[in-house]
């Protein structure tokens, strides 16, 4: 709930909305404080990630160790989007995410497969091994999927380090809040797994690894499995609650979002379906 309800206050909040009058796409290209803006994530010649298929099966088990993974693009170098500061009325400038995170992409005839591994040294759920539990509290490595610009559909993925797993489909943004579009099923099958302990912050964890297959059915409002050379857009992104962070929190996207909100869509990178 807590990026629905970001997303809402920013977006709704008059004085706020004020304060972001320049334009959305200029706060891509500079900070709060006018510095120039660059991207550190790399999307290729196209100006696009490619989707490799995956040449061999996936075990969904938490372990990125298929040989298949070694093809896929890396998805790396997350920014902490410009966030407001109350104190001053202004906006951080984007920066290079403390918190590591490498994603990964692949599909097949049957699924679009994800992965991350997520370095964190303190790594924290509140939910079990379960699907839909509320929103809120947890570590979360998220994926939204926007196919087309053209119609206002989009979907969006959660997983936790417990294994712990949400599905979102969004008719529209805005038009309604986390309670009205989680009740949706993708068919989603996930798996996480901990190089360290989960919640006890006084040891130093390592790292959390997702895994994760959503078939294409989960996509039929746009027309399931997308075809070779078709171009669709997403966004990686994620929750890191930790000790070791200065605020507590980061949010960190492979985006150059204008905000520190994941549901501007108009920002994500694209993704080609390679053959
Ligand atoms: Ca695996
Ligand atoms: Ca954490």
């Amino acid at each position: 709930m807590r990026s629905k309800l970001l997303a809402f206050w920013i977006l709704s909040a008059p004085a706020v909305c004020a304060l972001l009058s320049l334009s959305a796409m200029s706060w891509a290209q500079t900070g709060a404080s006018g510095a120039v803006w660059t991207a550190p994530f790399t999307v290729g010649e196209a100006g696009a990630y490619a989707c490799a298929r995956a040449q061999s099966p996936i075990k969904i088990d938490g372990r990125v160790d298929e040989p298949a993974w070694v093809a896929a693009q890396r998805i790396e170098g997350l920014i902490v989007p410009p966030n407001v500061i109350w104190e001053r009325l202004t906006l951080s400038d984007p920066a290079p995410a403390k918190s590591r995170t490498t994603a990964r992409l692949l599909w097949d005839d049957n699924h679009l497969y994800f992965s991350a591994q997520l370095v964190d040294r303190d790594i924290y759920a509140t939910h079990e091994k379960e699907h839909d539990p509320p929103f809120g509290g947890d570590d979360i490595m998220e994926l939204f999927v926007k196919p087309s610009p053209a119609i206002p559909y989009y979907w969006e993925f959660h997983v936790i380090p417990t294994g712990g797993t949400r599905d979102y489909f969004y008719a529209r943004r805005g038009a309604g809040g986390d309670s009205r579009w989680r009740p949706y099923d993708s068919g989603m099958v996930a798996a996480a797994t901990v190089s360290g302990t989960i919640n006890n912050w006084e040891d130093h964890d390592q790292r959390w690894t997702v895994e994760m297959a959503v078939p294409w059915e989960a996509f039929r409002r746009m027309g399931g499995r997308p075809k070779a050379g078709d171009v669709w857009t997403f966004l990686v992104s994620r929750y890191n609650y930790s000790v070791h962070l200065q605020e507590g929190l980061e949010f960190s996207a492979a985006a150059p979002l204008p905000r520190a909100a994941f549901h501007l869509f108009e920002h994500y990178p694209s993704i080609v379906f390679a053959p």
